[in-house]
C-alpha cells in the first residue's frame, strides 16, 4: 500500500512590482516679454488670442480710430469682437486661422468695452476690458429704420434695399427660426465688415445702426457656419 504521498512543498513567490514614479521636473519658464507701448493717434493694439487666452496689449486708450491687431497663436479658428455697451458690436473680424494675423479698426468714443476672443468662433468669448478716455462719439442719427427678417436660411426684407453714400440706416434683425441663432453682417465694397447684429436666438430682435460712408457694392451674410452659402447672403447697392 502506498504510504503517505509525495509533498510537493509549493513556494509561492509573491513577486510585487511596484509601478515607478517618474518625479519629473516641472520647469517653470517665466517669459517676459518687453511691451513699448507708445499712444498716438491711428494706434495700433496688439490682440494675441490663443486657445484660452485673449491678451490685449493696452487697455487704456483714447477715443478715435484704433486698429486691433490680432494675431492667433492657438490650434483653432478665432475670432475677435470689441463690444460696447449691451454687447452692442463695435467692431470685428472673423475668419483668423491658426498661425495667421488680421486687423480690424474701429472709431471709439469714451467709455468702457470688451474684447473678446472667440476660439471656435463660438461662444461669447474670452473678454477683457478696455476704458477708453477723452471725447464722446455722437452715434449718428438713422434716418430710416430697415425690419430685417432672418430665418433658416435665408433673409427678407433686403430686396429692395438700396441707400446713398452717407446715409445713416438702423437695421433690426428678427429671428424667426426655431432653434438656429442668425446674424446680420455687412460688409463694404472694400471688403471689409462695417459693422454688424451678431448672433440673435431665435424668436429675438436686435438692431444696428450703419452709415454707408462709401458709395459701391455692399454685401450682407450670417457668418454662423455654413448659413451664408445656406442662402443667407445678398448684395445691396450704395450710389455716390
Ligand atoms: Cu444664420
Amino acid at each position: 500500500m502506498p504510504g503517505a504521498g509525495p509533498t510537493i512543498p509549493e513556494t509561492l513567490h509573491m513577486n510585487r512590482t511596484f509601478p515607478a514614479v517618474a518625479v519629473g521636473g516641472v520647469v517653470l519658464l517665466a517669459a517676459l516679454a518687453g511691451c513699448s507701448s507708445k499712444t498716438k493717434g491711428g494706434d495700433s493694439i496688439a490682440v494675441t488670442a490663443t486657445d484660452s487666452a485673449c491678451e490685449v496689449a493696452t487697455t487704456s486708450l483714447s477715443s478715435g480710430s484704433t486698429t486691433f491687431a490680432v494675431s492667433n497663436k492657438g490650434s483653432d479658428v478665432t475670432e475677435v469682437y470689441v463690444y460696447g455697451e449691451g454687447d452692442k458690436v463695435m467692431g470685428e473680424v472673423e475668419n483668423i486661422g491658426p498661425g495667421t494675423s488680421r486687423d480690424f479698426t474701429v472709431d471709439l468714443g469714451a467709455g468702457t468695452y470688451e474684447v473678446a476672443c472667440k476660439p471656435g468662433q463660438k461662444g461669447d468669448g474670452i473678454r477683457t476690458e478696455i476704458t477708453v478716455s477723452g471725447t464722446a462719439t455722437t452715434e449718428a442719427a438713422a434716418g430710416r429704420t430697415v425690419e430685417v427678417e432672418g430665418y433658416d436660411y435665408g433673409y427678407h426684407g433686403m430686396m429692395d434695399f438700396s441707400a446713398k453714400k452717407g446715409e445713416t440706416v438702423e437695421f433690426t434683425l428678427t429671428n424667426t427660426a426655431t432653434d438656429e441663432q442668425h446674424e446680420f453682417e455687412v460688409i463694404g465694397p472694400d471688403g471689409n465688415a462695417i459693422g454688424e447684429i451678431g448672433p440673435t436666438d431665435p424668436g429675438k430682435t436686435a438692431s444696428v445702426t450703419l452709415t454707408f460712408s462709401a458709395p459701391g457694392t455692399y454685401t450682407y451674410e450670417c457668418g454662423i457656419t455654413d448659413h451664408a452659402d445656406k442662402g443667407m447672403k445678398g448684395s445691396f447697392t450704395v450710389a455716390a
